[in-house]
């Protein structure tokens, strides 16, 4: 019995959270059948973060742990047939998406001031309304923190757009000579690009990011195919 805790809906998507929406892909790929549950305090995960997937009652946290897990369990379907130097290349664009892209995305939702209210309604909402304003506020001073101590935060709007801008351009390049991330068919990277690309192109109002990325077609181009493909959408 496999359950998926994920954040509850927000923002017009139905999995808002990138590393959600990559394990439900993975897991509808792989055909293997799973509950779905929403928590919406990350903190009640086991690592303070969704996902978590229930195995049998055990809990295991983290999207990357999830997917050993998944390969194991599948005698290695997720990386099939990929070479070792595909394989490199994948966990290459993985970090660039979930360790560089992703916090630009955090940022354009809880640091421009002019979205954060989307934060409030649909993070915040289940929060009386005495306390909604200083627990949103608080979240989002950690946000800031983080986003500060990443380096990120250290840089100008301009140059953060930059950065994403290479970032986007890369991912851009790579899915218009090639059909996937590696390789000649899906592997657990598209879920890992699409997923993400998910969380700030069909993300509604557009943020910052959004605007930027929803500039590619061949990113919108590739989102579409790969959500098509496995069945699987963030909206
Ligand atoms: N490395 C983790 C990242 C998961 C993650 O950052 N999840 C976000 C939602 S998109 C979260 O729960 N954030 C709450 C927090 O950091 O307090 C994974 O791959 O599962």
């Amino acid at each position: 019995m496999i359950t998926l805790v994920t954040l509850p809906p927000a923002f017009g998507l139905r999995n808002v959270s990138p590393f959600c929406l990559k394990v439900e892909m993975a897991l509808t790929h792989l055909g293997l059948a799973f509950d779905y549950e929403t928590e919406q305090d990350p903190r009640k995960a086991p690592k303070g973060k969704l996902p978590y997937l229930l195995i049998d009652g055990e809990r295991i946290a983290d999207s990357e742990l999830i997917f050993e897990r998944l390969n194991t369990m599948t005698q290695g379907k997720l990386y099939e047939g990929l070479t070792p130097e595909e394989k490199a290349t994948g966990v290459a664009f993985s970090r660039l998406a979930e360790d560089h892209l992703y916090w630009m995305g955090v940022a354009s939702r809880w640091l421009d001031d002019k979205w954060f209210p989307n934060i409030v309604r649909d993070f915040f909402g289940f929060v009386p309304g005495l306390f909604r304003g200083f627990a949103s506020n608080g979240a989002r001073k950690a946000v800031a923190q983080t986003y500060d101590l990443h380096g990120l935060g250290r840089h100008t709007m301009e140059e953060q757009k930059g950065f994403a801008k290479r970032d986007l351009q890369a991912i851009a390049d790579i899915v218009s000579s090639k059909h996937y991330i590696v390789g000649e068919r899906l592997t657990a990277f598209d879920f890992v690009v699409a997923g993400m690309l998910s969380g700030f192109m069909d993300n509604e109002p557009a943020t910052w990011l959004g605007d930027i990325a929803n500039g590619y077609p061949s990113l919108r181009e590739y989102l579409e195919r790969i959500q098509n493909e496995v069945g699987v959408s963030g909206k």
